[in-house]
């Protein structure tokens, strides 16, 4: 694949060659390029003039950028991002940034970058509580599953919406380093020495093993909403309206894993993020910190219930659709959840592409946090079988994590 990749250098002329850009920010006052890129995939660009005007520029690079050139990744990825930010914004603005271009050639997107607002993921590990954040996460996955499943988008324009949003190698990274390598190692997975022992009484867990395959399977198959795909901490920008932390409103951005995909799988992926940083509050001994943050698990859902059965009002067939299906809803994807959870939050202690919230913890407080998440996520599985209510969720974990408490 060749196109020119972007630098701190290059990103001025980039913008002055884009009259959606160029209107949003005066190249002639550019004050300030930052290549921000901190996660796994892609360059990100942050550019402020002196006039106020800034944008995000991020472009997809052809290859995973934490492992290099040797994995190659289809560029084609920031398309579905593109179109995920588009479909999904027109749902909810206040709760995507928005997008201000695409570019076909490059594979790269430039949208909002929002002013005073910071990544979830890294308030948690400063202990900073961003309240109603996650009601809105949780109102944003119910618009999103709402809008683009056949519940409340007519059938035809659903199944043309679904054929364009392909997006099998990025599903593909999921399907692997989410439900099958941490159970059958291909060389990227790593622990510390001292969680070798957890990391294999997980691999040799054949109930594990059996829920992980009907996850992956729920993963593969069910083709219900155009999800975000990868909604992490990591993937939630939140602005506190007043000082560092309270009141606060919050955002869902990268969404390049987005796909027609199971409604649950959002809501788990937040669940686990979650119990991370709960896991690193018990091991530094944060402890009310810690219940606040398992609570967000009641709170997003509880918020995501709640909107779906707002909207479900407004569905565009209720012929047979009545009550009870809203009802058998809710109840699947909520013990939905807690299977997704368990294997985003076991892939992130023993695969590849791990969390800061466990691995900036010294080695002797991360070994009792990746053993209590090890052991969460194998109870998990068994548990909801008994037993799917948020509370139950938010006890186990409690009472998981605080047992393996190192030091
Ligand atoms: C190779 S990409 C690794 C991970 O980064 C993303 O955030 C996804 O979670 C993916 O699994
Ligand atoms: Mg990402």
């Amino acid at each position: 694949m060749d196109y020119k990749f972007l630098t701190t250098d290059s990103v001025a002329a980039y913008i002055e060659s884009k009259p959606e850009l160029s209107r949003i920010v005066d190249v002639a006052s550019i004050q300030d390029v930052q290549e921000v890129g901190d996660g796994n995939l892609n360059l990100v660009f942050i550019v402020h003039d002196a006039r106020g005007g800034t944008v995000v520029i991020k472009q997809a690079l052809p290859f995973v950028r934490l492992v290099g050139p040797e994995w190659p990744m289809t560029p084609f990825r920031a398309e579905r991002e593109a179109e995920a930010l588009r479909i999904h914004g027109s749902f909810n603005q206040k709760l995507v940034p928005e997008l201000y271009l695409y570019d076909s050639e490059r594979f790269v997107i430039a949208m909002e970058n929002l002013s005073g607002y910071r990544v979830w993921r890294g308030a948690l590990i400063e202990g900073l509580r961003h309240e109603g954040a996650a009601e809105l996460v949780g109102q944003y996955v119910a618009e999103v599953a709402f809008g683009t499943s056949v519940i409340g988008m007519p059938a035809e324009e659903q199944k043309l919406l679904m054929s364009k949003s392909i997006n099998a190698e990025l599903c593909k990274i999921t399907e692997d380093l989410v439900f099958t390598e941490p159970y059958d190692d291909i060389g990227r997975n790593s622990v510390l020495p001292s969680n070798e022992v957890d990391a294999q009484a997980l691999a040799n867990d054949a109930v594990m093993i059996q829920a992980m395959g009907e996850a992956k399977w729920k993963f593969m198959t069910n083709a219900e909403a155009l999800i975000h795909g990868d909604l992490h901490t990591g993937s939630v920008m939140v602005r506190a309206l007043n000082g560092d932390q309270g009141p606060s409103l919050a955002m869902a951005f990268d969404s390049e894993f987005s796909f027609y995909g199971p409604i649950a799988f959002d809501i788990g992926a937040l669940w686990a993020n979650y119990t991370l940083a709960a896991a690193r509050a018990v091991a530094l001994g944060n402890v009310e910190f810690a219940e606040w943050v398992m609570s967000l698990v009641g709170k997003t859902w509880d918020s995501f219930a709640n909107r779906f059965s707002e909207l479900y009002e407004s569905r565009v067939d209720s012929r047979v659709w009545k009550a009870e299906m809203l009802e058998d809803r809710l109840a699947e994807w909520k013990s939905d959840a807690w299977l997704f959870a368990a294997a985003k939050m076991s892939r992130r202690i023993v695969g590849l592409a791990k969390a800061a919230d466990i691995e900036t913890l010294e080695p002797s407080l991360r070994e009792g946090a990746a053993r209590g998440v090890l052991e969460l996520s194998r109870r998990l599985v068994t548990e909801r079988n008994s037993d799917t209510s948020t509370s139950s969720f938010e006890a186990l974990a409690r009472e998981t994590l605080t047992k393996h408490k190192t030091k």
